[in-house]
C-alpha cells in the first residue's frame, strides 16, 4: 500500500477523521466562497451547527449547473494567486466546468493517483506510459504526477499516434499503460490489422490503468486476452479532483474510494434521499481536504453502489461498484430505462460481434426507435449472408429478451465505426436535436 495509515485505517477511526475534516471543509467553503455562503444561508444550513455525519442530510447539493453558472472561477475558495493549476471538464455530457488546484491540492491529487497505481501492483521499478490526453482534461497530467510520486519512470506521450505508442512500449520497456479502455481496444485492433509482426505479449507491458469511461467485465476480458495485460479500473471526475477518486485493487472487485479525502454518499437521483449502504443510486461527493475548489455534496450523476467487505488486499476503504452509467446518460426507449453499458454487455455475449458499436436513438412519430450499429468479426464478415443474417437475428432476440426492447440491428464491416483516442462516443441521440 502506498499509504497504509489511511488505506487500512479502522472504520471507526476513518469516520472520526471524516467528521473532523468535514467540519473544516464546510467552514472553509462557507467562509471563503460567496456562492457557498449564499447557498448555505438560503437553505438555512449553518456549518457551525454541524456535529455528526448524520448532519450531512441538511447540507444543500451542488450540481453541474451550479458549477457552470460559476464559470470560470466563481467556486474558488482561495485567492487566485494561490491557485497553481486549472483543469476543465467537458464532462461526459454538457458544457465545460473549471476546477482549480493549490499546490497542496496538487499533492493530494498526486497522492491518490500514486495510491491507485500502487494498488494495481506498480512500483518505482515500473515504466508508466501515459496515453491519456494532456491538457485541460485531468487524465494526462493526473496520471503523470501520480506516476512521478510513486517513482515510476513516467512517459508523457499523451493520447493517439498508435504506431508511436507501440514503438515506445518496445524501446523504453513500458510496463504500465494508462489510457481509456476504448483506446486499449483500439491498440489491439491496430496490432491485429496493421502490425501482425508486433507481438505485444513479448514486450514488458503488464498493467493497464483504464478509466474515464464506463466499461464492462467482458471488455476487461477482451483487453486482457488481446494485450496480455492485467487491466484495472481507475475512476474519477474533474470536479472532485480527476482520476484517483477510487481505484481497483488486486481483487478486481470494486474500487476503493480514497475516503480520507472524499466523503461519499448514495442518493436516490429522483428524490435526493440518502440511501442505505449497499443500495444503488447516484454517488455524491464532498471534498475533505481541497483548498482551491471545494465541492460540497456534488451530484455526480454517476450510478453505483457503495459497500464494505473484508478485501483480500487489506484495504478497509469503502468500495464502489464499477460505474454502469450516468443518470443523465440513461436512455429511455419506449419507456424502458437502459444504459449503454447494458447494451454493450448483451453484444459482448454474442459470439462474432466486436466491442465497437454505436447506438442511434431517434423518434418517428411518438415512438422511439433504436438502431445499434455493431461491427462483426472479420472471419464472420467474409462468410455467407445467411450466417450474417442469423447473427443479426440472434442479437435482435437477445435485445428483446434481456433488455426488453426491440432494436434495429445493423451489422457493419470490421473497422467501420470511428475509433476514439479518448472517450468513445457510443450514443447518438437524435431526439435531442428535434
Ligand atoms: O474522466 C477523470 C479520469 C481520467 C478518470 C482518467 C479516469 C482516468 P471527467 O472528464 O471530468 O474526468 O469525467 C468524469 O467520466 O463522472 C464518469 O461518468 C466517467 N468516468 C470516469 N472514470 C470512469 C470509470 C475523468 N472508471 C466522468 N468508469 C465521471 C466509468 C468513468 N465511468
Amino acid at each position: 500500500m502506498f499509504n497504509r495509515e489511511f488505506e487500512a485505517m479502522p472504520l471507526a477511526e476513518m469516520k472520526k477523521l471524516q467528521l473532523e475534516r468535514l467540519k473544516w471543509s464546510l467552514n472553509h467553503a462557507y467562509k471563503n466562497n460567496a456562492y457557498y455562503a449564499r447557498k448555505f444561508d438560503a437553505s438555512g444550513f449553518d456549518p457551525s451547527s454541524f456535529k455528526s455525519l448524520d448532519d450531512m442530510k441538511r447540507v444543500p447539493f451542488l450540481t453541474k449547473q451550479d458549477m457552470r453558472d460559476n464559470y470560470p472561477f466563481g467556486l474558488f475558495a482561495v485567492p487566485l494567486k494561490d491557485v497553481v493549476r486549472v483543469h476543465s471538464s467537458s464532462g461526459t455530457t454538457g458544457n465545460a466546468t473549471v476546477v482549480g488546484y493549490t499546490s497542496k491540492d496538487i499533492d493530494v491529487f498526486a497522492e491518490v493517483v500514486a495510491r491507485s497505481l500502487s494498488s494495481y501492483g506498480a512500483t518505482s521499478d515500473d515504466i508508466l506510459q501515459v496515453a491519456y490526453g494532456y491538457g485541460l482534461f485531468t487524465g494526462g497530467l493526473g496520471l503523470h504526477y501520480g506516476g512521478e510520486k510513486l517513482g515510476c519512470l513516467t512517459v508523457p506521450i499523451s493520447g493517439g499516434n498508435t504506431e508511436r505508442q507501440l514503438m515506445l512500449i518496445k524501446d523504453f520497456g513500458t510496463s504500465v499503460l494508462a489510457c481509456t479502455p476504448s483506446y486499449a481496444l483500439n491498440i489491439a485492433d491496430y496490432l491485429e490489422k496493421k502490425r501482425p509482426d508486433y507481438d505485444i505479449k513479448k514486450t514488458s507491458l503488464r498493467i493497464g490503468v483504464l478509466g474515464a469511461e464506463p466499461w464492462t467485465e467482458a471488455m476487461r476480458n477482451e483487453i486482457e486476452t488481446r494485450l496480455g495485460i492485467e487491466a484495472y479500473d481507475i475512476y474519477g471526475l474533474s470536479e472532485v479532483i480527476g482520476p484517483g477518486v477510487s481505484a481497483e485493487c488486486s481483487a478486481k472487485s470494486g474500487m476503493h474510494v480514497f475516503e480520507d479525502h472524499f466523503y461519499v454518499e448514495i442518493i436516490d437521483p429522483d428524490t435526493g434521499e440518502v440511501l442505505p449502504e449497499g443500495e444503488k443510486g447516484e454517488i455524491v461527493y464532498t471534498s475533505l481536504t481541497k483548498y482551491a475548489c471545494p465541492v460540497i455534496r456534488y451530484r455526480s450523476r454517476d450510478i453505483t453502489r457503495l459497500y464494505h467487505d473484508s478485501c483480500s488486499c487489506g484495504r478497509t476503504l469503502v468500495k464502489m461498484e464499477k460505474v454502469t452509467g450516468r443518470s443523465d446518460d440513461m436512455l429511455i426507449i419506449r419507456g424502458v430505462n437502459i444504459f449503454p453499458s447494458q447494451i454493450e454487455s448483451v453484444l459482448m455475449e454474442v459470439e462474432g460481434t466486436e466491442p465497437h458499436y454505436q447506438i442511434i436513438v431517434d423518434r418517428s412519430g411518438a415512438l422511439d426507435d433504436v438502431e445499434v450499429r455493431v461491427e462483426v468479426a472479420e472471419k464472420i464478415f467474409s462468410d455467407e449472408l445467411k450466417v450474417l443474417e442469423s447473427l443479426r437475428q440472434k442479437i435482435v432476440e437477445r435485445f428483446r429478451n434481456v433488455l426488453g426492447i426491440s432494436a434495429k440491428i445493423t451489422l457493419v464491416e470490421p473497422m467501420s465505426i470511428a475509433r476514439s483516442e479518448g472517450k468513445a462516443v457510443r450514443v447518438v441521440d437524435k431526439r435531442k436535436l428535434k
